[in-house]
């Protein structure tokens, strides 16, 4: 009986947490907040409701999965987990920041949760693969696990941006290596530094699995200051998690496409530009490019996680049969930017991160749980379903009913 009191209260309180909208916050809000004497109390103050709140809605949508995936054991193990942290932030609910272990208490507890859910994504691509190999892949089904999976990736992107940026700024291990970041952001990112590492890291892979891997030719183009590198105010590890996933197909493609010639592989040519309003890197590539029909498989979730991929026995791929390309895009669209793939069949393909050139345009773009997501998985189209920042309030202390 005791038990089933708790479960009534815990999912009364997931219905309460899930009628508030997320509050998104944009790139410029997090660093000025960062930047001038940071304070703990107010970030308590703001996680303690708006991470519940962005649990709840997550979860709330998890529930509107069909039956039978969600009866799959990894999703059911995803679903405890975020159950789990959802009560431990709870504890904070009505916990007095004044009281001398709140802070430090909520601090740890963050730390945990952050922990608890490292293993989500590869968990969530276990759990469709194990739907596949039960039920084969169907059309509907597969465009709601895209539906889902975008939305719920993004709501995990967004609940560790936050977590993250609490961490590093109050906690103790402040980030030696870069004293000038604010939390995971870098006022001033060198986008053509980032491009190098991830080709550095991707190019020591590659050549793990291949005998070669193609060389690099960056180029940068500032519209807005011809003469000044191009600095972006940016999350460094996002923008590096994209470019790295490009770089992986980029060399798998160029290598694969030279396999049996004798030909020198033509280089990845990535350009950085700075516009008035987008700070665009463009990759490309000469590995023979994909059919535009089979473009969006590459995003596709359910298609690009095969059970047993085809080629393990000879050779394990440097990328692909992952969640890593569209993954990558929505780390480009969280900051109100995007990815797009503009591929040439028989010659190469050319990748474009776009972001937004303003920090103060760069709000997080949020999935809203309401009656137009659900709408979605009865099979209609969602109208309202993510956050739009011009209507949301600046203020973020404040929060707003849905409904
Ligand atoms: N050509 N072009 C690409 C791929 C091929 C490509 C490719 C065969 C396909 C699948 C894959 C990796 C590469 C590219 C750059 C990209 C994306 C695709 O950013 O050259 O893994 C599933």
């Amino acid at each position: 009986m005791r038990l089933y009191a708790y479960l009534l209260n815990s999912s009364a309180k997931i219905e309460y947490y899930s009628r508030f909208s997320p509050s998104p916050l944009s790139i410029k809000q997090f660093l000025e907040f960062g930047r001038d004497n940071a304070c703990e109390k107010t970030s308590y103050m703001f996680l303690r409701k708006e991470l519940p709140v962005r649990l709840a809605n997550t979860m709330r949508e998890v529930n509107l999965l069909p039956d039978r995936l969600l009866s799959q054991p990894s999703v059911r193990l995803v679903q405890k987990w975020y159950m789990q942290s959802f009560l431990e932030l709870l504890e904070y609910e009505n916990r007095n920041p004044d009281d001398p272990h709140a802070l430090n208490d909520f601090l740890e507890a963050l730390i945990e949760i952050r922990n608890r859910h490292n293993d989500v994504v590869p968990t969530m691509a276990q759990g469709v693969i194990e739907y596949k190999e039960k039920f084969g892949f169907d059309p509907f089904v597969s465009s709601n696990i895209q539906y889902f999976l975008d939305r719920f990736y993004t709501n995990r992107i967004s609940f560790r941006m936050l977590i993250n940026q609490h961490t590093l700024l109050f906690g103790n291990d402040t980030n030696p290596a870069h004293p000038k970041h604010i939390g995971s952001i870098d006022p001033a990112c060198s986008v053509a530094d980032v491009v190098t590492d991830a080709y550095e890291t991707a190019k020591m892979l590659c050549e793990q699995y291949y005998p070669c891997a193609p060389k690099l030719n960056i180029k940068e183009f500032n519209a807005k200051a011809p003469t000044k590198p191009i600095q972006a105010v940016y999350v460094p590890s996002h923008l590096f998690h994209m470019l790295f996933e490009l770089f992986k197909n980029a060399m798998r493609a160029t290598v694969e496409h030279y396999e049996e010639s004798k030909d020198e592989l033509p280089p990845i040519k990535a350009k950085v530009t700075l516009g008035k309003e987008d700070l665009s890197v463009k990759i490309s590539d000469r590995g023979g490019g994909v059919p535009l029909r089979k473009i969006d498989r590459l995003f596709n979730y359910t298609y690009s996680t095969a059970p047993t991929p085809s080629l393990n026995s000879k050779r394990v791929p440097l990328a692909g049969f992952g969640h890593g390309l569209p993954i990558s895009r929505l780390y480009a669209r969280y900051f109100q930017g995007d990815l797009q793939l503009y591929s040439m069949e028989g010659v190469g393909t050319d990748a474009v991160i776009y972001l937004k050139a303003l920090s103060s345009e760069s709000f997080e773009r949020l999935p809203v749980f309401n009656k137009s997501a659900w709408r979605h998985y009865q099979g209609g189209p969602g109208a309202d379903d993510w956050s739009n920042p011009s209507k949301e309030p600046r203020d973020t202390s404040k929060y707003k009913a849905k409904r």
